[in-house]
C-alpha cells in the first residue's frame, strides 16, 4: 500500500485532533479559538518521538452527541496543518474526513491515506477517493455521531457490520477504487452499546479474514471507560490492553491517543510472541 506499510507488528496511527471539543485533550491544540500550529507541530513531534508510524489528522468532531462541523471550519481546521506538517516531517499522513472537498485538497497538499467513519457515503467521496489513488478506511457506523447512540440496535451485530463494508467495497470497486487501496474498521463505538462492541472486538478474526487489512480504533473510548470505570484521561491503561488484543486478533494498524504506552506494548507482544 501506497507509502504505509502493511506487514508484521501493526502500525500505531496517532491521533491528532483538530476540533476544539476534542474528547481526549478539549482543544489543548487552541490557543483562544484558533488552532495554534507551533503547539500542533510540537505534539506531532512528541508522537513521532513516541513511535507513532503514521498521523490521522482530522478537523470534525466524531464523538457521541458531537454537533456537526460545516465544511469550511473542517477545512480551514485541517488543511493549514496538513501543509504545516507535511513541510516539516516524513511520516506518512491520514486526514479523518467524509467531505468530498477536503478529500480532494488533501491529496494535493501530500495526504498519504484517508480515514472516512461514513465510508465513502456522501455525495462525491468515492470519486473524489477514486481521483486520489490513496489508500483509504472504510469504516462502519450506524448512524450520524449526534444519534448513533441513542438505542443502537441488530439482529447480529458482527453479520451487520462485515456485510455492510462489504457492502461499501463493492461501491469502491464499482467507482474505480481498487482492493488493494481499502482497509476496514468495524467502528467501536459508532452505535454499539458496550455488549455490542465486545461482541465485534471478539469477531475481529472474522474481519481479518476478509482478506483486508483491518484497524482499530478503540483508544480511551466509553467501552474501557464502562469496563474499567474510569473517565477518559484515566484509561491509558486500559487502552494499551485492548490495542494489544486487537494486534493479537490481527489487525494491522491501531489508532491510539497513547502512542508511547502502545508501543511499548507492541514490543513486549512482539518478544512473546512466536
Ligand atoms: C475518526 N475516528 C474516531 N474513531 C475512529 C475509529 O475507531 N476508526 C477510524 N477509522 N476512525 C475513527
Amino acid at each position: 500500500m501506497e507509502s504505509i506499510a502493511l506487514q508484521g507488528q501493526p502500525l500505531v496511527m496517532a491521533i491528532l485532533n483538530l476540533t476544539p471539543d476534542s474528547f481526549s485533550d478539549g482543544g489543548a491544540l487552541y490557543r483562544g479559538n484558533k488552532i495554534d500550529l507551533n503547539t500542533v507541530l510540537h505534539r506531532a513531534q512528541g508522537l513521532i518521538d513516541d513511535g507513532a508510524d503514521l498521523l490521522d489528522i482530522g478537523g470534525e468532531s466524531t464523538r457521541p452527541g458531537a454537533e456537526k462541523v460545516v465544511l469550511s471550519a473542517e477545512l480551514d481546521r485541517v488543511l493549514p496543518v496538513l501543509e504545516a506538517l507535511r513541510s516539516r516531517f516524513d511520516i506518512p499522513l491520514s486526514v479523518d474526513t467524509s467531505s468530498p472537498e477536503l478529500m480532494s485538497e488533501a491529496v494535493s497538499r501530500g495526504a498519504s491515506m484517508l480515514n472516512d467513519v461514513r465510508a465513502l457515503s456522501r455525495a462525491g467521496a468515492l470519486e473524489a477517493v477514486a481521483a486520489s489513488g490513496l489508500p483509504v478506511c472504510l469504516m462502519h457506523s450506524l448512524g450520524e455521531p449526534q444519534v448513533m447512540q441513542d438505542d443502537p440496535r441488530y439482529g447480529d451485530v458482527v453479520a451487520e457490520v462485515i456485510g455492510f463494508l462489504r457492502q461499501r467495497i463493492v461501491a469502491c470497486e464499482k467507482a474505480g477504487i481498487s482492493r488493494s487501496r481499502l482497509l476496514l474498521d468495524p467502528g467501536f463505538g459508532f452505535g454499539k452499546t458496550l455488549e455490542q462492541n465486545i461482541t465485534l472486538f471478539r469477531a475481529l478474526p472474522t474481519l481479518v479474514a476478509e482478506g483486508l487489512p483491518v484497524m482499530v480504533g478503540v483508544s480511551r473510548k466509553s467501552m474501557i471507560g464502562e469496563i474499567i470505570n474510569k473517565p477518559v484521561d484515566q484509561r491509558v491503561f486500559g487502552s494499551a490492553a485492548l490495542a494489544i488484543l486487537a494486534a493479537q486478533a490481527g489487525a494491522a494498524i491501531l489508532r491510539v491517543h497513547d502512542v508511547a504506552a502502545t508501543v511499548d506494548s507492541l514490543k513486549i507482544l512482539e518478544a512473546i510472541q512466536q
